[in-house]
């Protein structure tokens, strides 16, 4: 099929020379479009990128990643399409890239499930798909190539490894943790693996775990969340945000409340944690101790979702899961390493 094209866009070059002394007459415009395409299917690696929206700061940082691994300078031609939270519109997205005939479908996908049959279309068309941050739950995993981004489950782990080990330092019991997790969309990678994470070492702990609540992934929503959550208890001192969007909104919200986001528990401050470690103002909020400890979840995958094309451009066979490795960042001198699963992680406080 490509071939096909390649072999129209010859013909088309060939009638665009033989009528090249017509240059400068009214064709000018369309001879200039179709010279740009064939140069387009002739010359650069075609990507089509399935972007699943523009909830977070780090979203923004992954999409802007993406734009500067593929330009044209470098030889590709990346087709970015924003799904706007919606599976439908990534579909969609999916299904122009096959009509288009790019050579390398890469999807972030907004939640694990339903993708079966877009993949399998993209796979009948021969073109490889590529994931980046969250991955897809199909029984098949030859219907994508390979994966990179984030172990979501271990975010989770080594935040509350942190909190573990603070709390324990500051005599705080178990039975006093009082949590309510701000979740990220429900049945997102992220979502899930750090949910899991928390719901696992309560458990294992022995905290009380509050409540769940979707947040959304957005600062609004992680406001509202917030507000509601204190109307309904009056004991929480942990606030678990799936992202620093949420987490600045949960701390407007404790804020507005008359209550103090800050690790000191035991004086009626509330702890607030996060992930991602991508926006400034979350930063700054570490830095002056309203958000106590961030989980690193680095977005900046373009150039290597670029290396894994450029792996199969090549003939090799990437990694199928190729993970980042990430750190925590607090600026509280209580808790300065964290073990998990025998690994230790340094807690950044320089950042
Ligand atoms: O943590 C959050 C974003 O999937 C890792 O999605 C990503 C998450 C990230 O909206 O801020």
């Amino acid at each position: 099929m490509r071939s096909f094209i390649k072999g129209l866009s010859v013909l088309l070059l060939a009638a665009a020379l033989l009528g090249g002394c017509g240059r400068g007459n009214s064709g000018d415009q369309t001879d200039n479009i179709s010279d740009e395409m064939n140069n387009q299917a002739d010359e650069y690696t075609t990507v089509g990128f399935s972007q699943l929206g523009a909830e977070s700061d780090w979203r923004s940082a992954n999409t802007e990643s993406m734009m500067t691994a593929f330009t044209e300078k470098d030889g590709y031609s990346l087709i970015y399409k924003n799904g706007q939270q919606k599976q439908a519109n990534q579909i969609t997205a999916i299904r122009t890239f096959i009509q288009q005939e790019v050579d390398y479908i890469v999807l972030a996908p907004a939640t694990e499930s339903g993708w079966e049959s877009v993949l399998e279309e993209a796979r009948e068309a021969g073109i490889p798909v590529i994931l980046v941050d969250r991955r897809v739950n199909t029984s098949d995993k030859n219907l994508y190539s390979c994966w990179v981004g984030s172990d979501f489950e271990l975010e989770g782990k080594k935040m509350a490894a942190w909190i573990k080990a603070y709390t324990e330092k500051k005599g705080i019991k178990p039975e006093e943790v009082n949590i309510v997790n701000i979740q990220g969309n429900i049945g997102s990678t992220a979502q899930i693996g750090r949910s899991r994470g928390l719901a696992n070492a309560a458990r294992d702990n022995g905290w009380n775990l509050k409540a769940e609540v979707s947040g959304d992934f957005t600062e609004t929503k992680g406001r509202e969340v917030m507000a509601a959550l204190l109307k309904r208890f009056d004991d929480v001192n942990v606030v678990y945000c799936e992202n620093d969007n949420m987490a600045i909104g949960a701390i407007d919200a404790i804020e507005a409340a008359g209550k103090k986001a800050g690790s000191d528990i035991s004086a009626g401050e509330i702890m607030v944690v996060s992930f991602d470690g991508v926006n400034q103002d979350a930063l700054s909020f570490a830095r002056e101790g309203r958000i106590s400890c961030i989980a690193e979840c680095n977005p900046l995958h373009g150039p290597r979702v670029r290396a894994l094309i450029e792996a199969l451009i090549s003939g090799a066979e990437p990694d199928k899961f190729n993970y980042v490795e990430e750190k925590l960042f607090s600026s509280l001198p209580e808790v300065e390493s964290v073990t998990v699963d025998g690994e230790v992680y340094e807690v950044e406080s320089d950042f």
